[in-house]
């Protein structure tokens, strides 16, 4: 074979070569200017406070179903109640460069640190369910959650309709959620305004349950034993109190009538203890945030503005209420 036919055999091979890559990058491009790696989908990385409740087993279904449905990769972290894993998962999620960044903080504070790093990685941050105490409010784009004063004052203002015609002391025990969360703190202070309009009302004992039936059960013996009359229980989630009925049923006292029951969630085994009379009143707080937080993602990926605070709708339950909602319940 003469050398020029050999040289036009390898430029036509080189040629064929250059055509062949060339089309492969316009047949990466064909697939919508993704980044490279094929997936053009909006990356959310949420870190979840833990699993500590029927409340946060279903906002964790909810918040994986509504991105599912919604076509959004989620990376979920699941802290187990520690503010030390919810940060390290914040800056794992800074480090892989996902598109928004969502959490409910366990605690109020000591978050502006890693939320300055998402703020400077160019991360936008959603809150959900739980707010922190942050003075710098550009730190996060929004606070989708309930009003949880609201939730503590409508606790408070049925017990005292309940207790108005007391003539002497009604000495209240106090379950508090998880020290130093959102929740806790401000159920408390929304049950303490309320229960202020008659000084009947009185907390001899509050203590952390930790938002647990164990620590609930734990907590409600101790109770039992230091407190020879106990009219009332406010429990700051129902799985606090379905602990507490096992402690006051094993003290031979009946709950829902020698101690009636105060507890905020409304989850289906609250529902269910209201309904048969061992509770008698629940403020729900809605664990079913997934749809209103994807939403909120798909805006704040796009660069529109959202509301600064969004509050859940919910209401409350008593025991006839109660009957008639169990059946409809989706959590
Ligand atoms: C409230 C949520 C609380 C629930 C508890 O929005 O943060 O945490 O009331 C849960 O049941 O553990």
């Amino acid at each position: 074979m003469s050398t020029r036919s050999t040289a036009r055999r390898v430029i036509a091979a080189l040629a064929g070569v250059l055509l062949a890559g060339s089309m492969a990058a316009c047949g990466n491009s064909d697939t919508g200017g993704d980044s490279g790696d094929g997936n053009d989908k909006i990356v959310l990385g949420f870190s979840q406070v833990g699993a500590e409740s029927g409340w946060r087993t279903a906002n964790t279904t909810s918040i994986k179903e509504a991105a599912a449905e919604a076509g959004i990769e989620l990376k979920f972290d699941d802290a187990q109640q520690k503010q030390e894993n919810q940060i390290k998962a914040i800056r794992n999620f800074i480090q892989q460069k996902v598109d928004v960044i969502a959490f409910s903080p366990v605690v109020e504070s000591g978050w502006d640190t890693v939320l300055k790093e998402a703020k400077d990685a160019k991360i936008p941050v959603i809150l959900t369910d739980r707010a922190v105490d942050s003075a710098d409010k550009s730190l996060y784009k929004t606070f989708l959650g309930s009003d949880f004063v609201k939730e503590g004052r409508l606790a408070g203002e049925w017990l005292v309709e309940q207790k108005k015609a007391a003539s002497g002391p009604v000495n209240i025990v106090e379950l508090q959620g998880t020290t130093g969360s959102a929740p806790a703190n401000d159920r408390k202070k929304g049950f303490a305004e309320a229960i202020a309009a008659n000084p009947n009302l009185k907390i001899v004992a509050s203590q952390s349950g930790d938002f647990t039936r164990a620590g609930g059960k734990q907590v409600m013996e101790q109770f039992l034993k230091a407190n020879p009359k106990i009219d009332v229980l406010f429990a700051h989630n129902d799985d606090m109190g379905l602990g507490a009925l096992e402690a006051i049923s094993a003290a031979g006292k009946t709950p829902g009538k020698d101690i009636t029951i105060i507890t905020v969630d409304a989850v289906k085994d609250g529902m269910q203890a209201l309904a048969d009379g061992k509770f008698n009143f629940i403020a729900e707080c809605s664990p079913l945030l997934g749809p209103q937080l994807m939403e909120l993602v798909k805006k704040v990926k796009a660069g529109e503005e959202v509301p600064a605070r969004i509050e859940t709708e919910e209401t409350t339950f008593t025991q006839e209420q109660a009957k008639e909602a169990l059946p409809n319940r989706k959590y």
